[in-house]
């Protein structure tokens, strides 16, 4: 399943680097790509969308 987030205060690549440890804490085979620009995370995975959400606001990023 491929999910779209808008995190706006992703704001470099360290911040990607957080939200993406974050999402492998629940799905180690999940995919990851963000763009810092457009403030998009696309996550193909199998965890659900509740929980990826959860994931990276427990990291410290507000998903709207
Ligand atoms: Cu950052």
């Amino acid at each position: 399943m491929k999910l779209e987030l808008t995190v706006p205060s992703m704001a470099c690549s360290a911040c990607v680097d957080t939200i993406s440890k974050a999402i492998a804490g629940i799905d180690p085979a999940a995919k990851v790509e963000a763009d810092t620009k457009t403030k998009r995370v696309a996550v193909e995975t199998d965890a659900t969308e509740a929980s990826v959400k959860q994931a990276v606001e427990s990291a410290g990023y507000p998903v709207s």
